[in-house]
């Protein structure tokens, strides 16, 4: 089954302290990326993985082909331009001692400059699912164009589109600009993936959770389903009349980043290996608490044997532990 995905690839420069970034003197240097991540997680749960991106023709452009290659996600669409690949920095745990705050260094970089002629309806044959999110189209003109094309030729191929909102609020400064730049990639979701906090932006004119979910419904029209991700409070998916909840797992967080994309990976590989949706919040809610003990987004990814064991030993102890 392959699934394609369009998407900046970043360098990660992760401080292995806490605290204000002018006293960090050392960095772990991480690849990472949303869609980069999720195809890195599908394809550890066994999918034939193709990756639409352009990196820069310089170091960091050559690590991230070897990243991708080393993690099974096909690079034959990926593009080298005469740009720098983009790079951001965290901040962790200051000034709010669990979160962390996100430094982009990216503007003109190559993804930026990705244009819709550069898309070749060939990438799409065979496809059975397109996944992208909020980020690329929000990253300049000709990456909301490109998205679109991609979005069309998806449509015309009859593959299946997942779109997550994933906010930066660093891209999108705004809900005006926010709703500007989504609804229109919010309305094409075959599957709709979002996020408390991208719903409490997108709408702060409604006060109930239950009106915005309303609200994103509305606008999602050829939405199957959505997922809404809450973090340490769990996730739902509405379908039709049915609504599943799952309570997320209580682990220790290490480094959040990454979480959502796990989450995305193993919920639709779920999906698209015909699970249930309780079990495929169950495996994506598991799949989120194994990488937020980890820095780096995709390096702790589970297996589907990673993710059987895990949610065997939150449910049994260590007695029923299967090895
Ligand atoms: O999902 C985690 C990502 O948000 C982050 O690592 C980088 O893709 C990223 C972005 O554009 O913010």
């Amino acid at each position: 089954m392959k699934i394609i995905s369009l998407g900046e690839v970043l360098i990660q420069l992760n401080p292995v302290s806490k605290g204000p970034l002018r006293y960090v003197d050392l960095f772990e240097k991480h690849v990472a990326g949303s869609e980069a991540s999720v195809m890195i997680g599908m394809s550890r749960l066994g999918f034939t993985t193709e990756f639409i991106t352009a990196v820069g023709e310089d170091e960091f452009g050559k690590c991230i082909l070897s990243t991708l290659n080393s993690e099974g996600v096909g690079t034959n669409f990926v593009k080298v331009k005469p740009y720098p690949t983009g790079v951001y920095f965290l901040q962790r745990g200051y000034p709010i001692s669990n979160k962390t705050d996100v430094l982009y260094y990216r503007k003109g970089s190559a993804f930026s400059f990705l244009s819709p002629e550069e898309i070749d309806e060939e990438y799409f044959k065979d496809a059975m699912l397109f996944h992208t999110s909020g980020i690329t189209p929000s990253l300049s003109e000709s990456c909301k164009a490109t998205t679109l094309k991609a979005f069309e030729i998806a449509r015309r191929y009859n593959i299946k589109i997942s779109f997550d909102t994933n906010i930066r609020k660093k891209l999108l400064p705004s809900s005006e600009i926010a709703l500007d730049t989504l609804e229109i990639f919010i309305k094409e979701a075959d599957i709709l993936l979002t996020g408390q906090g991208d719903l409490d932006f997108l709408f702060p004119e409604l006060n109930s959770i239950e009106a915005k979910i309303d609200k994103i419904k509305s606008l999602a029209v050829k939405a199957e389903m959505i997922v809404l991700k809450m973090g340490e409070k769990g996730a739902k998916v509405f379908r039709d009349k049915e609504i599943v909840y799952k309570p997320a797992y209580k682990v220790e967080v290490v480094d959040e980043l990454g979480a959502g994309d796990a989450f995305d990976a193993a919920f639709l590989s779920s999906i698209l290996l015909g699970k249930s949706l309780s079990e495929a919040l169950t495996y994506a809610n598991a799949a989120g608490a194994i990488v937020v003990g980890f820095m780096g987004d995709f390096e702790a990814f589970p297996s589907w044997r990673e993710l059987d064991l895990f949610i065997s030993y939150q449910k049994e102890g260590e007695q029923k532990l299967i090895r």
